[in-house]
Order: structure tokens, then C-alpha cells, then sequence
């Protein structure tokens, strides 16, 4: 017998790890016939959010961007998306970015679907304006070795492009993978595990992680990863870019 008292899920103060034993849903205006599970949020300490919504029947999202941009990405299913005069099916691996101050809808969905979000309040820069509503396929986009290990690929999602304050990776860790240091640094990270598992290390401390656990990572939060078992691990992750730190 499992004992209900017991959980991965941790929150500290500069990280926290969510597996999805502990989930409790949210309604959102606007998203409908859906469960919504507000992982990662300002009233953790984040300057993000994450979420992860999984479609019933007849859901339907629809909104206006206000101060934050939303990234969206489909996990499992499909849906049908439409922003401004634009209209796309989306199906697992595919994403797209919503700026501010934009109308979206999403309706169309396989039941089941599950679409990861990341919303950061967007910070303009002079000279720069404001990002176009960007869509892609993680499918058509390279992962180049990451510091020459041949074990580890990063796949850029969004542009490198000055506009945007926030990127999107996905990094792929072959079996025996690990990142070749300890990373310490001022950028933030919301992050969801999509195959396979490992160890992390979040201000020296240690933590077994599998596919559909989130982590939430503070600015200076030490971090480190380990692949394990017998396939890949696979994350997607935010990560706030471009700005300099006030
Ligand atoms: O981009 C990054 O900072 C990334 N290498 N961090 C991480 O995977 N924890
Ligand atoms: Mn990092």
C-alpha cells in the first residue's frame, strides 16, 4: 500500500521540486473544461509562472495577454490555435509564443492534451520592439553539442533575438549525461521533466527526478544534473535572458 504521507515535492527558499502527486487545480477565466495546476508562481518567490493544463472535453482557452507574455508548449494531443489572423494546429513538440497585448484562442483539443505554459512580465528595452506572436516545431530545430559533450544537446526554441527577455531550451542528456559543472548564476529557471529520469542538485541537495515532475530554480540556486537509467532524460526549461540585472 502506497503511504499518502509521503512525497518528492519540496519547497524551499530558492528551489523547489513538484511532482504531480500533490497537485491541486486552479480554475483560470477563460480556460475552460480543463484542469489547470499552477506550478510555479511569485507567491513561491518566482519571477515566473509555469503551468500545466490537461484538456477534457469541449476545452477552450481564450485571453488577452496583459503585462506577461505566455509561452505555450503541447506535451501530449493537439489543439487548433488562433491569434489575430493567424490559425495552426498544434500537435506534441510544437509551441507558440504569445506577446503582450494579444487576443489567443485555443480550442480543438484531443482530450488529454496537456500544454505546458511559462508567463514572465515582459520588460522592453530601448530600441527594440516588442516580440511577434513566434511559432515552432522542437522537431525542426537542431540541438548542438553543449560544451563538447557529445552526451548533451540544448535545443533553442525561441530566436536569439535582443527583443525577446526570455529563452526556452529543450536539453536532451544521453544515458551517463551530466552537466560538466555546477552552474551557479543570476538567470532563473521553471522547468518540466519530458522523458527519463536522473539526479539533480539544487543548492546541494539531492533529488531523484522522473518525466512529469517540475522544478522551480531561484536566481543563484547552484544546480547540476545526472541522467540515469536506460534512455535519455529529456527538460524543457525557461530561463529569463537579455536584461540587464537591476
Ligand atoms: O541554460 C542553462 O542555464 C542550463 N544549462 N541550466 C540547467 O540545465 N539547469
Ligand atoms: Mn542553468
Amino acid at each position: 500500500m502506497e503511504i499518502s504521507a509521503l512525497t518528492r515535492s519540496v519547497v524551499k527558499r530558492n528551489h523547489a521540486v513538484i511532482a504531480p502527486d500533490g497537485y491541486i487545480n486552479s480554475n483560470v477565466p477563460g480556460w475552460e473544461n480543463c484542469t489547470v495546476n499552477v506550478i510555479i508562481n511569485e507567491q513561491m518567490g518566482a519571477n515566473l509562472c509555469q503551468t500545466l493544463i490537461t484538456a477534457a472535453k469541449g476545452c477552450k482557452l481564450s485571453g488577452l495577454t496583459k503585462a506577461s507574455q505566455i509561452f505555450f508548449y503541447v506535451v501530449e494531443g493537439s489543439c487548433t490555435v488562433s491569434i489575430g489572423s493567424q490559425n495552426k494546429v498544434l500537435t506534441k513538440g510544437q509551441f507558440v509564443y504569445v506577446p503582450i497585448g494579444k487576443e489567443y484562442l485555443f480550442d480543438g483539443f484531443a482530450e488529454g492534451s496537456q500544454l505546458l505554459t511559462f508567463h514572465k512580465v515582459y520588460e522592453y528595452i530601448d530600441g527594440y520592439d516588442v516580440p511577434d506572436t513566434y511559432f515552432g516545431d522542437a522537431a525542426d530545430i537542431e540541438g548542438p553539442i553543449y560544451m563538447n559533450d557529445d552526451a548533451l544537446r540544448i535545443q533553442v526554441l525561441l530566436p536569439p533575438d535582443l527583443s525577446f527577455d526570455m529563452a526556452v531550451n529543450i536539453f536532451t542528456y544521453q544515458t551517463g549525461g551530466n552537466l560538466p559543472m555546477v552552474e551557479t548564476h543570476i538567470m532563473e529557471h521553471g522547468l518540466l521533466y519530458l522523458q527519463g529520469q536522473g539526479i539533480y542538485m539544487l543548492d546541494h541537495e539531492w533529488y531523484p527526478i522522473k518525466k512529469g515532475d517540475s522544478i522551480w530554480m531561484a536566481p543563484y540556486c547552484q544546480q547540476w544534473f545526472t541522467a540515469m537509467g536506460k534512455e535519455p532524460a529529456v527538460y524543457i526549461y525557461y530561463k529569463n535572458v537579455n536584461r540587464f540585472p537591476t
